[in-house]
């Protein structure tokens, strides 16, 4: 292998490792990233709040939930030099997505689904990882050094690593935070056989603020810069695959997919521009939809809907829990019809939280109406547990009894 640029060779045209440095920071401009910084491993472990014992501590605590790929990674995940012992660089990207209107505002109009601003547009794992190959290739040409490049997927802590870069802070709520973008940015890396220069690191400008945390419908955060995954709302729209618990449902509202509250109050957003890049804008059939029109997706239809967007990825299923929950919040008896239809769904995840939702929005005599016509006939054990919970208020003998016996 080539050996990386280090310094500068007077008269022989070898760029130093500074101007190899400048010069992709210049690349990165051009492909359309809003931020770039330069770490190495050694820097990464001697950050003072020490990643690492950081995820071994959440991953012990089960704060991973089922995300069973975390724990599966972790040895390699708390080190990149365990990921890739060769690398001596890790270059940090990110892309702003700042929404160009106030993200909470839907959460005041019930009737409608509030999608998050990271998933309204195209897949932002696509879009980065095109500019990030695009990046990579360019130095490796011109340093000779061997590159790998990882979006969101691999078991690299983009986080801790993006702020070893100094491309900001990990804010109390975890994210990272810059003072030019806020909260609403995308990271990527690319690891580089290349030595170059490491950047300086940003201070932590959180101060005695506490927006994030005092904001969250959960309670997601056991203490300030923590994060349960298994009470945040983005978890467990996106990546949780059971039944929601219980007391988890109302606090959801209208979220259907992910959740932007504590990025949205941060006060460093104010000085984020609008994101540059016109695709992760949210789509029309994105925006902002009628819950009525997501209740009636079946799967092609709902692929279609999203294709090429981060919500196809959880599956139409899991997404009509979410809208179920989400319907159930209204309160509103006009959704009886179609939610019943959900009452006869292939899947048990939609049938209970159809149920859910039918105990929410209609009357003890209109659940047991529908009870009559499926309890009897429920051999799904959680989806009956939904059943005998909204029957305790209504006077449908055989299953108090159950429920009692
Ligand atoms: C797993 C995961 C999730 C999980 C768990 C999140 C979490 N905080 O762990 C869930 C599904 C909940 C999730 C949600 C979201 N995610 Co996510 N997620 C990831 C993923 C794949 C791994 C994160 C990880 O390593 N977690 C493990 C734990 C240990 O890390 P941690 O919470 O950051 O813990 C740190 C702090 O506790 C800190 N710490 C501990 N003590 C102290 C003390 C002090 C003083 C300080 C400063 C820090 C500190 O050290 C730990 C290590 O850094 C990354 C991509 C990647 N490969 O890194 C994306 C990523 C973090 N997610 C991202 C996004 C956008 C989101 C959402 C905003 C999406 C949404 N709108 O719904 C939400 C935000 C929720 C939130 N408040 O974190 C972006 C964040 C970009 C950014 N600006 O930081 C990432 C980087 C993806 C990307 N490539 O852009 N996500
Ligand atoms: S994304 Fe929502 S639920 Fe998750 S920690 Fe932030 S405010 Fe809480
Ligand atoms: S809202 Fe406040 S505490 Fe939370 S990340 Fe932003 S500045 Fe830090």
């Amino acid at each position: 292998m080539p050996a990386p640029p280090q310094k500068a060779n007077a008269g022989s045209g070898t760029p130093s490792s500074q101007e190899v440095a400048d010069q992709i920071a210049q690349w990165a401009a051009e492909l359309g990233f809003d931020s770039f910084g330069v770490t190495t491993p050694d820097r990464f472990r001697a950050m003072p709040y020490d990643p690492a014992n950081a995820l071994d501590r959440y991953i012990a605590q089960g704060r991973h939930g089922d995300m069973n790929w975390m724990e599966a990674h972790h040895e390699r995940r708390r080190d990149p030099s365990a990921l890739w012992p060769d690398a001596q660089s890790i270059l940090m990207l990110a892309a702003s997505y700042a929404p160009d209107e106030d993200p909470l505002e839907i959460l005041d109009k019930p009737d409608h689904a509030a999608l998050s601003v990271y998933a309204r547009g195209k897949d932002y794992h696509d879009i980065l990882k095109g500019r990030l190959k695009q990046l990579a290739q360019r130095i490796a040409g011109t340093t000779g050094s061997d590159v790998k490049v990882f979006v969101d997927t691999a078991p690299l802590m983009e986080k801790p690593l993006a702020a070893a870069a100094g491309i900001g802070w990990q804010g109390k709520h975890t994210n990272l935070v810059s003072t030019s973008h806020g909260s609403w940015l995308f990271l990527g890396a690319i690891l580089t056989t290349a030595q170059l220069p490491a950047s300086l690191q940003h201070a932590d400008r959180c101060g005695s603020c506490t927006r994030c945390l005092d904001i969250c419908p959960t309670q997601a955060f056991p203490r300030p810069y923590e994060l349960d995954a298994r009470r945040c709302i983005a978890y467990l729209t996106i990546e949780y695959k059971g039944h929601i618990p219980r007391e988890l449902r109302e606090p959801i509202g209208n979220r259907v997919f992910g959740c932007d509250d504590c990025l949205a109050v941060c006060p460093w957003n104010k000085f984020a521009a609008i994101a540059r890049e016109a695709r992760f804008a949210a789509r029309t059939e994105t925006a902002i939809p009628p819950l009525t029109d997501l209740l009636t997706l079946d799967d092609a239809a709902f692929r279609l809907r999203f294709a090429g967007t981060p919500i196809k990825r959880t599956g139409r299923d899991r997404f009509m829990r979410n809208v179920l929950i989400a319907t159930g919040n209204t309160r509103d008896p006009s959704y009886l019809p179609i939610v019943s239809v959900h009452l006869q769904s292939q899947s048990p995840l939609v049938r209970a939280m159809a149920v859910w939702a039918l105990d929410k929005i209609a009357s003890s005599e209109d659940v047991a109406t529908h009870a009559a016509l499926h309890y009897s006939h429920e051999t799904d054990v959680d989806v009956r547990a939904e059943w005998q919970h909204a029957l305790s208020k209504s006077d449908v003998p055989n299953a108090r009894d159950e429920e009692q016996g």
